[in-house]
């Protein structure tokens, strides 16, 4: 069975969510590499290289299987992940999503360029843009330049989405299969007007990922009671979150245009969970708290093999 954003093939729904295991090359070749994958996701990435936040940066819950989060976009820098593709053109089998959460202007304009130069024409890359991370500007290391997380801003995803279809008024750019990364909404007239804001772009926006981690959580220590992650604060993740990403992929399927195809995020570990975000409308789902346990990402592979045996 195939399944389709515009005219790119996948042979599997299931992706791997930007993060676990998908910041260096070596990482993007297992994923690559393994059975039951559809496509491949990038760990979001700037212009520039990021160190991103002192660990522990990531904590799981056994009991709630449950993850936070606050690695702080830590990512090799545009160049690096043009050259994984360019390096490896000759044995990737997956469409690549090029997850991007560059927040500048004039540095998207350089990687959307980037991105043309290196266009090899038998890897279909998509970009999924970022417009959701929750360990931007809101962990205990930033002290200046505060701003509401863009996701959150309706004004402000507008200008970034206007400044992106400008950018697609150059023919060349009008192939780009282009979606963006969404944050969780807990309030539904919010999440209306963003489904506003993406319809009146869908001669751009290809698809949709719901939804990034759910920002400004903490989990503490039983017996210390510290903090589990060094910026105390950071985006949970895995079961926790399943149920409004549900919520909100119910929600935004019915808001959208049908031909805008959603990526489903929040949870997903066993086959019930691919059919729940599938029936809330869904075509696709990504995996990542799972796929940060899961050192040889064995759980794509057995999901995969579970779903074709249903
Ligand atoms: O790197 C991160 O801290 C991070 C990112 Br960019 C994101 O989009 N979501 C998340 O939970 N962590």
């Amino acid at each position: 069975m195939s399944y389709y954003i515009g005219d790119i093939e996948f042979k599997s729904q299931l992706l791997n969510a930007s993060g676990p295991k998908s910041i260096t090359h070596r990482q993007l070749l297992k994923l690559n590499n393994t059975y039951g994958l559809g496509g491949i996701v990038t760990k979001s990435f700037t212009l520039d290289y990021k160190i991103g936040n002192p660990s522990p940066n990531y904590y799981y819950n056994h009991k709630t299987e449950t993850s936070i989060n606050s690695i702080g976009l830590t990512n090799n820098g545009a160049k690096y992940y043009f050259d994984f593709i360019n390096i490896n053109s000759y044995q990737l089998t997956k469409p690549l999503f090029l997850s991007i959460a560059e927040q500048n202007h004039n540095n998207l304009n350089t990687i959307f360029n980037e991105y043309l130069k290196n266009k090899v024409y038998n890897i279909d890359m998509l970009i999924e843009y970022n417009v959701s991370c929750p360990n931007i500007n809101n962990t205990n290391t930033s002290t200046s330049n505060e701003k509401i997380m863009v996701g959150y801003d309706i004004g402000e995803l507008r200008t970034r989405l206007q400044y992106i279809k400008s950018l697609f008024s150059n023919p060349e750019y009008k192939y780009i299969p282009f979606g963006i990364k969404l944050p969780p909404y807990l309030d539904r007239y919010q999440l209306q007007n963003v489904a506003n804001v993406i319809n009146e772009f869908s001669d751009i926006i290809r698809f949709i990922t719901v939804c990034n981690t759910m920002g400004n959580g903490c989990m503490l220590d039983e017996i210390t009671c510290g903090s589990k992650i060094s910026t105390t604060i950071g985006g949970i993740g895995g079961t926790s979150l399943k149920p409004i990403a549900l919520g909100n992929v119910k929600l935004l399927s019915g808001y959208l245009k049908y031909d805008i195809q959603i990526i489903g995020c929040g949870g997903v570990k066993d086959v019930r969970d691919v059919y729940d975000f599938m029936f809330a409308g869904a075509t696709f789902v990504q995996i990542g708290t799972k796929l940060f346990e899961n050192p040889d990402s064995s759980i794509i592979t057995k999901l995969y093999k579970d779903l074709i045996s249903e």
